[in-house]
């Protein structure tokens, strides 16, 4: 694998690592399973809009062998991949939005949108 390539797989990692980091506590939150502290919740949530927009770039050729689950399929259907990650980026940006309201019923939904957005990307394009 060239070197180019583990950077990029690693780099994409790290974002994800750190996605799933903010992510998946604003998810115990909005659960109930920790408590809501409305100002952490918009920072985890400005963190994840930044985030959000950072991995396309590291989906480069020569990239889907090796130490990653990212699938052939995204070189395959680049469109569709694209349109996937801009709609996460596009509803992380309204989750970001969501929680500067501190209305729990406004995060809910744009919550449950974000992560609707990751399910997407990992049923088609992820091992
Ligand atoms: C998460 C997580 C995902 C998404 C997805 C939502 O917390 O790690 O991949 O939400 O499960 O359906």
């Amino acid at each position: 694998l060239a070197a180019e390539a583990e950077d990029a797989i690693k780099y994409r990692q790290g974002v994800f690592s750190a996605v799933k980091w903010h992510f998946g506590t604003m998810g115990e939150v909005v659960k109930g399973k920790q408590d809501y502290n409305a100002e952490d919740f918009a920072r985890r949530a400005d963190i994840v809009a930044q985030l959000s927009k950072l991995p396309l770039e590291g989906f480069i050729a020569g990239s889907y062998e090796g130490d990653t689950d990212a699938l052939p399929a995204i070189e395959q259907n680049w469109d569709k991949f694209e349109g996937g990650m801009n709609m996460f980026a596009e509803k992380a940006d309204a989750l970001a939005a969501a929680a500067k309201t501190g209305d729990m019923d406004q995060i809910r939904p744009a919550f449950g949108e974000v992560g609707k957005t990751c399910k997407g990307c990992h049923d088609n394009f992820k091992d």
